[in-house]
């Protein structure tokens, strides 16, 4: 399988500006691609990964990616994709964000991946130039008709959003010309602002082979938007959503779409992705190919470490054998539970429960605990004299207090 084949098989492939001529370079061997991002917030989610990833699958067939973080243009703002005008983002702000995308960038994809900033070369062009070297090539009835901002027209763009185009299609003549980069990928979204930098190589180059090829927008199939969990994004930052959280989000993918995600998202072969489909299909209950799409894309993101620590947590849990997870461990599972904070001495069962005011009464406390409805760090605890002590459990540090099937309660020991 060469690497078009590769993304043919996963449903990568969008649309293409010359398949035959794309095939052709990439047959010949060498060839350089980019893709990039712009520093419009603090950590990138799992729906920008995508682009990223492909970006790997083509380092894995022996050709040259890099990233770029758009230090210029994010302080511009893509209108591509969205129905309405951005607020601007102060410069320090995009600054901010630059650091922490870089770092997150060199952290997932490691250093052979090159990562370039177009405030580098961009923040040089001065306005005359501008316009007149680059807005020259620039009709600007084309410039309309891209969906970008043709989509806006009736909503209103500013001059400052329709100009956007014409900086990325910079970026592209720049990387041609400094890295002899050949081909730019990107979402579905981004194909206006891909056929614009080929046009712009070719207007310089007449006879310049550059290529522009888009990744298809994931759609789940219950045609909710992809990416979203209870909690909002499902970010790559481990402070915002964790590991384990992460991990989570995986797991519960419906069985209609997770071996689309499979092939997204992991670097797992045609068979064994074929298998996990044989699997879904003949013992869904399993859930064989969500436990191997979490892990592998928790691994791919926060290495082997979390991955294997969000896997036990998860299948302790899922067996309802919470003593044996660490005190580090039930705070990751447990951080986004309601929590409460508690103090160190022992205390009944019952008064535990009023107080931290997970049951309204005592009436129906005891009903609770004597239906055996209760649990207490794992144990069904159904006898009203039951004396809880927080000392004796993980580490002296929590409580973990379930009420029916799955409402956890987090109680903090204060010390
Ligand atoms: C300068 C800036 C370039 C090349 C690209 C860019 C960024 C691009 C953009 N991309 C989206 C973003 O930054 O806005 N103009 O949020 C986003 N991208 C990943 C995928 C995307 C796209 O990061 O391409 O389609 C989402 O899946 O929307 O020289």
């Amino acid at each position: 399988m060469d690497i078009l084949q590769d993304l043919q098989w996963r449903g990568l492939i969008n649309q293409q500006t010359d398949p035959e001529g794309l095939k052709a370079a990439l047959e010949k061997g060498k060839l350089s691609l980019y893709c990039g991002t712009d520093p419009t917030g603090s950590s990138l989610h799992i729906g920008h990964l995508i682009p990223f990833i492909v970006l790997k699958r083509f380092q894995m067939y022996g050709y040259h990616p890099l990233i770029l973080i758009g230090g210029a243009t994010g302080a511009i703002g893509d209108p591509s994709g969205r129905s309405t005008e951005r607020v601007l983002q102060s410069v320090e702000q995009v600054e901010a964000n630059k650091k922490s995308l870089t770092e997150q960038m060199e952290k997932i994809f490691g250093p052979e991946f090159k990562i370039v900033d177009n405030y580098s070369w961009l923040s040089k062009l001065n306005l005359i130039d501008f316009l007149r070297d680059f807005g020259k090539n620039f009709s600007v009835n084309s410039m309309l008709s891209k969906e970008s901002v043709s989509s806006r027209i009736e909503g209103g763009i500013s001059f400052t959003e329709f100009s956007y185009q014409i900086l990325q299609a910079i970026d592209f003549l720049h990387l041609f010309e400094d890295e002899g980069v050949t081909l730019q990928i990107g979402g579905a979204d981004q194909w206006g602002n891909l056929t614009d930098g080929i046009d712009l190589i070719r207007h310089k180059y007449s006879k310049a082979e550059v290529f522009g090829l888009t990744i298809p927008l994931l759609l789940k199939a219950d045609g909710t938007k992809f990416g979203k969990s209870a909690g909002g994004a499902v970010w790559l930052n481990p402070k915002m959503t964790s590991p384990y959280d992460f991990y989570q989000f995986w797991i519960n993918t419906d069985d209609r779409d997770v071996v689309k995600y499979l092939k997204y998202f992991t670097f797992l072969s045609r068979e064994e992705i074929e298998n996990l489909a044989k699997e879904t299909e003949e013992r869904p209950n399993l859930r064989l190919a969500q436990k191997a799409l979490a892990y592998e894309v928790t691994e791919f993101v926060h290495g082997k470490k979390e991955a294997e620590r969000a896997q036990k947590i998860s299948s302790l849990l899922f067996k309802g054998d919470v003593s044996s997870l660490s005190a580090g461990e039930i705070e990751e599972a447990f951080g986004s539970a309601p929590s409460v904070s508690i103090s160190a001495d022992p205390k009944n069962i019952v008064d535990l429960l009023v107080e931290t005011g997970i049951e309204k009464s005592r009436r129906q406390a005891r009903e609770d605990v004597s239906s055996r409805a209760v649990s207490i760090n794992g144990k069904v605890e159904d006898s009203l004299e039951a004396v809880v002590d927080p000392s004796c459990s993980f580490e002296g540090r929590f409580v973990l207090i379930r009420k029916g099937k799955k409402n956890y309660t987090l109680a903090r020991v204060d010390r």
